[in-house]
């Protein structure tokens, strides 16, 4: 069969859509330990209608239905010039999207622009931007865009306009790391300082890791950069044996500066200087904090005039582009911090501006809802980075999409109606093609993907590896979209008993993004992008994506379970099995 023929029947796509039962007004959900329901959150955006009772989200409901047996191969080739209209491309950031091979349709866009427009998401936007406390579940602003607005940006969190101290941090930092870099600032025994060591986790220690990673070839080399976050103790051994404390400075990264492994290693790295050095001031000069707990930070001995702030306003995996990316600075150098930073306000003047059907992280983020939602149930994204140096970028983007759009309970403490944040995941190019693409392109399931590419590289490689590279990329693309028919399989000679193993089915839907280059500019606006993407996807579905209590009640039976190891013998508060495995663990241990 050719390509752009009529698909075999026995396509194996995914499973149907998981359909939840239709929501007749529900109770709101009653907080864990039976507490009575708070009142709900104050709402700044008055009265919202229930996602999936909008006429609009049932016209796509409909649409998805109709549109199910068509194949991207009649798709293109009813329409030749489908792969350069279904493209976008934000000017001034070098990033462009070709959203072609997603099976759409222009109806299938309207729709969705449709569905934009009666979720208010331009004036939630606005909302944002303006300042607003959209964060409703923490009655708290999400002020992450007023991090990268120029010095004359205005950005007002209850009633003060911000953007003047987001510039003084800068300032500092940039003040920090010129004295890294240049070798003014010693260490306690008048070393030179060479090796910079991150202390965080979570959003404290995600986006500094990708940073660091995807800008490697814009760093200071002669520098060693390193990350510890496991509260396992073999992070910390691991990163520090080879070190010397003389030469090294720790960049304490906590918001909160109570976070359990944080603190544990931070002590930890103390105690190794303290005692390596032999001398209690050394603290002074080996240790910086990123923070909004002066107060902690100055107990565990960190001079006031060495903590960079941030602020409530900023969501962890929101702050690559904070005080939490001083590594990222000090790796990269002042200018081409700015640069990272020109980057994302690029854009979100875009995200500001465009009209939706020109706009990328509207156009995103209204694709993951349509093959989430509508067309696929599709439960999982892969995110296939085609550059090494973004090999961080898949487990940075975990958290960003997950922890913000992982809900199930709405803006009014109501159940959703439909699957909500899908499973991120994945791996750098080509290596992911060796191993689990497979599945991609003949499981069962249906997986969409963001194919990520670069025109030009930004290390040493030759041109001929790098189109080798660009090769694969849009190879993949093209492989799950069109597959290899029967007929083509046969006509290559293989036997006909045996060609159904050979046959892709291809209908796969992908984004392509293809950047200009991988400059600190490019990664702000990339990150920026899945940002505002996810941001779109929240406010469709009308959940808080700036909360994160599942990860919260984690923290919390953590210290239970920490003080039951600890305590010797007494009554258990856990269940059986909690409390078996504590025992157990308890025995094994001392045995050791
Ligand atoms: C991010 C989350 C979470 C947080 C870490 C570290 O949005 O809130 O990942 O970043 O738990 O928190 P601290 O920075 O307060 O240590």
């Amino acid at each position: 069969m050719p390509i752009g023929s009529t698909p075999p029947p026995r396509t194996p796509v995914a499973p149907p859509a998981r359909t939840p039962p239709a929501s007749p007004p529900r109770a709101p959900v009653p907080p864990a330990g039976g507490k009575p329901p708070a009142a709900a959150p104050s709402r700044p955006h008055g009265k919202s209608v229930r996602p999936a009772s909008r006429p609009e989200w049932l016209a796509l409901k409909a649409h998805g239905g109709k549109l199910m047996p068509t194949h991207l191969r009649d798709l293109f080739k009813t329409d030749e010039r489908r792969g350069t209209r279904l493209c976008a491309e934000a000017i001034g950031t070098g990033i462009y999207l070709d959203y072609s091979k997603n099976r759409v349709t222009d109806e299938t866009m309207q729709l969705l622009f449709k569905l934009l427009a009666a979720s208010e998401v331009t004036q939630k936007r606005d909302a944002m931007f303006a300042g607003a406390k959209i964060n409703s579940t923490e009655n708290r602003a999400v002020g992450h865009v007023a991090l990268r607005m120029p010095k004359s940006g205005m950005f007002n969190v209850d009633g003060r306009n911000v953007v003047p101290e987001v510039h003084a941090v800068l300032e500092q930092m940039m003040t920090f790391a010129g004295k890294i870099r240049s070798g003014e600032w010693r260490g306690n025994s008048g070393r030179r300082i060479r090796n910079i060591v991150n202390i965080g986790i979570g959003g404290s220690d995600l986006g500094p890791v990708m940073a660091y990673e995807a800008l490697k070839a814009y760093s200071q080399r002669e520098l060693n950069f390193r990350f510890i976050s496991n509260v396992d103790g073999a992070d910390f051994h691991e990163v520090t044996r080879d070190l010397d404390p003389g030469e090294t400075v720790f960049i304490v990264c906590s918001k909160t500066f109570t976070t359990q492994e944080t603190l544990t290693n931070a002590n930890a790295a103390k105690q190794w200087v303290v005692t390596t050095m032999r001398d209690p001031k050394a603290v002074a000069r080996h240790f910086v904090a990123v923070s909004s707990n002066l107060d902690e930070v100055k107990k565990f001995g960190i001079e006031p005039a060495n903590m960079f702030a941030m602020w409530d306003w900023v969501g962890g995996r929101y702050s690559m582009d904070s005080a939490i990316g001083l590594s990222t600075m000090v790796a990269i150098g002042p200018e081409n911090f700015r640069a990272l930073l020109s980057g994302f306000h690029a854009m979100d003047s875009h995200f500001r501006s465009a009209p939706p059907e020109r706009n990328l992280p509207m156009l995103l983020g209204m694709l993951a809802i349509w093959n989430n939602n509508f067309l696929f149930g599709a439960e999982t994204v892969a995110v296939l980075p085609y550059s090494n140096y973004l090999k961080r970028f898949p487990a940075y983007l975990q958290q960003l999409t997950m922890e913000s759009n992982g809900k199930h309970i709405d803006l009014e403490g109501m159940p959703v109606a439909f699957e909500t944040g899908p499973i991120y995941w994945g791996e750098a190019g080509t290596n992911g093609q060796h191993s689990f693409y497979q599945l991609l392109h003949q499981g069962t399931r249906l997986v969409p993907s963001d194919l990520i590419g670069f025109c030009q590289p930004v290390d040493g490689s030759s041109v001929e590896q790098h189109d080798l590279l660009v090769a694969n990329l849009v190879a993949q693309g093209e492989a799950l979209a069109f597959g290899k028919t029967q007929e083509q399989v046969i006509a290559d000679g293989v036997p006909a008993a045996m060609a159904p193993h050979h046959v892709c089915d291809g209908n796969r839907p992908s984004n392509t993004i293809l950047c200009e280059k991988l400059t600190p500019q490019t990664l702000g606006a990339l990150v920026a992008l899945y940002e505002h993407a996810v941001f779109v996807q929240g406010v469709v579905w009308n959940i808080d994506s700036f909360d994160q209590f599942g990860v919260e009640l984690g923290k919390h039976l953590a210290k239970g379970a920490a003080a039951e190891i600890a305590a010797k013998g007494g009554k258990s508060t856990k269940d059986s099995s909690t409390s078996a495995l504590i025992k157990r663990y308890q025995r094994f241990r001392k045995a050791v």
